[in-house]
């Protein structure tokens, strides 16, 4: 009997195990544009049409490639607008009586097909380094998760940087010499861009005119959407940025939303690109003498290390990891998470960034709007449903871990055995965005005082409890308790009028 093969949306991929099942002469391709998918998060419009247009050439790919593909733009008068229901039609009119697919990164769209109206078979989605199998045998017993631990491990499965079984250079994490301050001078050569062509233009003028009212951008859009395009993104950043990746990881400069960053997240995760080639390219120019030992490591850690890691706990957390809340923190989302319309410089540029790029780069998703919303006590799950929606990277699996886990402590520390909190010094260190704010960075309390200051003290103050006996964090406890009362108390105050504030919906 003929069947159909699923391919979603972030499985663009030539090797997919759903596609090793199939058969050329007997199967057909099903890909659909859905509004279940478009809007179980109102994604942002950037991410939308980068995924519609990719889709749409990974179809003609297939086809090239000797495939039957039957493909459901979103504006088909038959759209059924949801996965299952264009598994059943597609079944109907093929005479197909069951489904394949690989394993979606999402437990809701797991849980669809399991209970879709004709039987779908799963198989593992093995585009990833580690399998659900091998990171639980990695998890098992262990007190705590701990990435370096599990990167070191797939550093040796994999061979990437080694010298026999020792670490090249003999160290494995060269972050000692990565993570300075941004100098003046930086002239960070950027993404490659990708003007339009004709298939990517009709996927925006369709976005456009669908979800042209959303949040977000679509203006000068130049992500690559095919294979090839990625390839020579990949190439760009391995010759221009990589060489400096390190050094300037954690540093923000105003103006400049790329740094040295790859910018290649969006087409990994849509299986534009895979880990391994990823890594050899970055491995290969070390090789060559072209890129130091320590960018080259940092970045490959990213890939193999974190990666890996975070779909590693999201699928062993379970399903309702996005709902935890260790913190109770309940705060609602401000407005200016949607606008960037507020004092604080810092997220001003990292939220218009995100909404004109559908990027942000790390340590602004950490260290900007990750801190700002644990320190004001932000409901991590609407802080989960922004992230979710504004990357063109975000997918579940990798979304929830960085923020519910990494970011926002509401898992308790699976992910971190600490918060990533810190008060405005880290950013001014970082950054030069303090010098164009209208808040002082040097001010400790009082009208004028940088939020980040008086918010991480009182962020300290209301989670003594918990965190108070964490070794890592008995220095800050002791630095608070060190303070005299009145001065603590003018310091609680200061944030008390920083939430307020958020919860007038006022200015801040
Ligand atoms: P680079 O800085 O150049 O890093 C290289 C690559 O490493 C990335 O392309 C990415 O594939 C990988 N990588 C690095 N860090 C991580 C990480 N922590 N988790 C997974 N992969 C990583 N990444 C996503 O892909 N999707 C998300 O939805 C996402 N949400 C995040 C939310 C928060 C609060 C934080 C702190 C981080 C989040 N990240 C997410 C991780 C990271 O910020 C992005 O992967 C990175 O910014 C992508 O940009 P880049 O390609 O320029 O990355
Ligand atoms: C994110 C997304 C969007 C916006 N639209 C579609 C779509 O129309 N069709 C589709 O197959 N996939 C889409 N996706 C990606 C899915 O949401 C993704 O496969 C799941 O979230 C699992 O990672
Ligand atoms: Fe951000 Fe505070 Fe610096 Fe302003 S002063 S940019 S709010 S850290």
């Amino acid at each position: 009997d003929p069947r159909l093969i699923l391919v979603l949306g972030d499985q663009l991929s030539m090797d997919l195990s759903a596609l090793r099942e199939g058969n050329r002469e007997r199967d057909t391709i099903v890909m659909a544009e859905v509004q279940a998918e478009t809007d179980y998060v109102p994604h942002h419009p950037r991410k939308i049409a980068f995924l519609f247009a990719a889709m749409r050439k990974h179809a003609v790919a297939l086809r090239k490639d000797g495939w039957t593909v039957r493909y459901t733009p979103l504006d088909d008068v038959d759209n059924t607008h949801s996965i299952p229901g264009e598994l059943l039609r597609a079944a109907e009119a093929m005479g197909a009586t069951e489904a394949i697919a690989t394993e979606p990164g999402e437990f809701r769209l797991i849980a669809a097909l399991e209970d879709a109206p004709i039987p779908v078979h799963m198989f593992p989605d093995d585009r990833f380094l580690a399998s659900h199998a091998d990171f639980e045998a990695w998890a098992e017993g262990r007190k705590e998760l701990r990435m370096e631990w599990f990167y070191r491990d797939m550093r040796r499965k994999t061979g990437l940087l080694m010298d026999g079984d020792k670490p090249e250079g003999g160290k494995w994490n060269y972050d000692h010499d990565n993570r300075k301050p941004p100098k003046d001078g930086l002239n960070p050569p950027g993404p490659l861009r990708h003007a339009p062509d004709k298939i990517t233009e009709e996927a925006i003028d369709l976005v456009r005119a669908r979800f042209g009212n959303r949040y977000g951008s679509l203006d000068d859009f130049w992500f690559a959407t095919d294979r090839e395009g990625a390839l020579a993104s990949l190439a760009h950043f391995v010759k221009h940025s990589l060489p400096t990746f390190g050094d300037f990881q954690d540093a923000m400069v105003k103006g400049e939303p790329f740094m040295f960053h790859a910018l290649l997240s969006p087409y990994i995760n849509a299986g534009l690109l895979g880990w391994r080639e990823v890594c050899e390219a970055a491995e290969q120019a070390w090789k060559d003498g072209d890129a130091p030992l320590n960018a080259v490591e940092g970045f490959i850690r990213q890939i193999i290390g974190w990666r890996e890691y975070i779909r590693g706990i999201y699928f062993r957390e379970g399903p309702d990891y996005t709902t935890r809340n260790a913190l109770d923190h309940s705060r609602a989302l401000p407005e200016f998470y949607w606008t960037g319309d507020t004092d604080m410089a810092c997220v001003s540029e990292a939220v218009t960034t995100t909404m004109d790029q559908a990027y942000a780069h790390h340590i602004q998703r950490l260290m900007v709007t990750g801190n700002f919303a644990l320190l004001a006590g932000l409901d991590p799950h609407q802080v989960h449903e922004w992230y979710l929606v504004v990357y063109a990277d975000a997918y579940e699996w990798v979304e929830a871990p960085n923020v519910i886990g990494m970011s926002q402590f509401a898992d308790g520390g699976v992910v971190g055995s600490k918060p990533y909190v810190s008060g405005g010094n880290y950013i001014n260190k970082m950054s030069d965005y303090c010098k164009s704010c209208a808040y002082s960075v040097s001010q400790k309390v009082g009208d004028g005082a940088c939020p980040f200051n008086m918010l991480y003290w009182h962020f300290l103050d209301r989670h003594r409890d918990r965190f108070s006996d964490n070794p890592r964090m008995a220095q800050m406890y002791s630095t608070w308790d060190r303070m005299d009362e009145d001065r603590r108390a003018e310091v609680l105050e200061g944030a008390q009028k920083v939430l307020d504030r958020l919860d007038q919906g006022a200015r801040v």
